[in-house]
Formats: structure tokens, sequence, C-alpha cells
């Protein structure tokens, strides 16, 4: 699959502004730095599309991109990289606007049509699990990233991300895709995932 052409289209700090449903959506969530921005750019060949930053809470609104590909089934859509949750360093009040506007984004969406979430392998948090367990209970299962696996030794990978599997409460059979933006692993694993979503609801019944 060839990515034509990827650009930003908006930001969105309000409901309002999210796209109007015409098109698919892909969603990336995870806790703040975590790396959404960093496999956002992977995943499109770009180096610094998506803003990357080594201070949590780069990404404050829900950033919206327009992705073109040689896919049929993904041939236009937009990929939104959502604000990182569980930044305590913010104020209050931020983060009291950050949590309804990702809850509003991702709850009803028809659009919306995969929702892939990010943990940091071995540093899985209580956040991540809530909000696994909070997709769920909209209906939206998640495609899981184990995100910045360059940084496990090779001989520690396997252990490390089948002990994240169980932290997560994952159960056999549900994936854990290991993915660096470093070297680009896990990649092809992801748009494979993509394209099966969005292929699926090509031949579902309607
Ligand atoms: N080693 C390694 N570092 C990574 C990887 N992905 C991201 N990073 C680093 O992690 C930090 C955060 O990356 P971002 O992509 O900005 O994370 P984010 O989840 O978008 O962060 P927020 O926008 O704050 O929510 C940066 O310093 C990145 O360079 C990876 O695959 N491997
Ligand atoms: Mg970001």
């Amino acid at each position: 699959m060839k990515i034509f052409a990827a650009e930003f289209i908006k930001s969105c700090v309000s409901p309002e502004q999210f796209p109007s449903g015409e098109l698919h959506e892909i969603a990336f969530v995870g806790r703040s730095n975590v790396g959404k921005s960093s496999v956002i750019n992977s995943l499109l060949n770009r180096r610094d599309l998506a803003k990357v930053s080594r201070t949590p809470g780069k990404t404050r609104a829900v950033n919206v991109f327009l992705v073109s590909t040689s896919d049929p089934d993904l041939s236009q859509f937009y990929l939104v990289d959502l604000p990182g949750y569980g930044f305590a360093k913010v104020s209050k009040s931020q983060r009291a606007q950050w949590g309804p506007l990702i809850e509003a984004y991702l709850d009803d969406r028809a659009s919306l049509l995969a929702v892939v979430l990010l943990v940091e392998s071995r540093v899985v948090t209580d956040l991540d699990r809530q909000t696994i367990a909070w997709l769920r209970s909209i209906r939206r299962n998640p495609l899981v990233l184990a995100t910045k696996v360059d940084k496990l030794k090779s001989s520690e990978r396997v252990r490390t991300l089948r002990q994240t599997h169980r932290d997560l409460g994952l159960v056999e059979g549900e994936m854990l895709i290991p993915y660096s933006s470093v070297t680009g692993d896990g990649r092809d694993r992801v748009w494979r995932a993509l394209r099966e979503a969005a292929g699926s609801l090509r031949t579902d019944p309607a």
C-alpha cells in the first residue's frame, strides 16, 4: 500500500469542530508521551507531520490529518491524534477540558473506523486499563500497540511483551502489536489490521 498524501487539516478544541463524518476516521489514544504522534508519523512515513515532543502534554487538541492511500478501502480517511491522558503537570482546568473532549470524540461516532490504543511496554498504568475497559464498554474494541519496543533488549522482548499483555488484562488471542517508531517495527502489521477493519465494513451486510 502506498501513502499518496498526508496533510494536517485542523486542531479541534470543541466538538463542533470535529470532522463531519463524510470520511472514515482512525483515532490514536494513549497516555501522554507514549508515542502517539511518533507512531502517526511513522505510519505515514513523515518526519514531523504530527508534532513530537519530549515534554509530555504536547498534543492538546484533537488534531485531524487527511490521508490518501493506494488501498481501495482506505483511499481517503482522517487520521486523528487525540490529546494524551494522565499527564499530571497540566492544570486541573486543562485536564477537566481534555477528558470530556476525548470522550465526546470517541463516543457515538459512526464514522470512526478504528481506535488504536498505545501503551508503553513495562509501563502499563491503571489509566491504560481503565481506558481499555471504557473503550470496550462503548463497543470500541481498540487495536492495542506496545510502543518503543526498540528500548527492549532482544533477550527480554518476548517476556516483557507477554507480561504487558497480561498487565493490560488482554485475553488469549487479543492482539498486542509491538511497535517502534524508530525502527518501523510493527508498521506493516498495523496497516494490515486497519485495512482489514476497513475491508470488513465493505463486506458486512448493511
Ligand atoms: N526510543 C523510542 N522513543 C520514542 C518512540 N516513539 C516516541 N518516542 C519518544 O517519546 C517521546 C514522546 O513522543 P510523542 O510521539 O510526542 O508522544 P505523544 O504520545 O504524542 O505525546 P503527547 O502528545 O504529549 O500526548 C519523544 O521524545 C519521542 O521521541 C519509539 O518508538 N522509540
Ligand atoms: Mg502527541
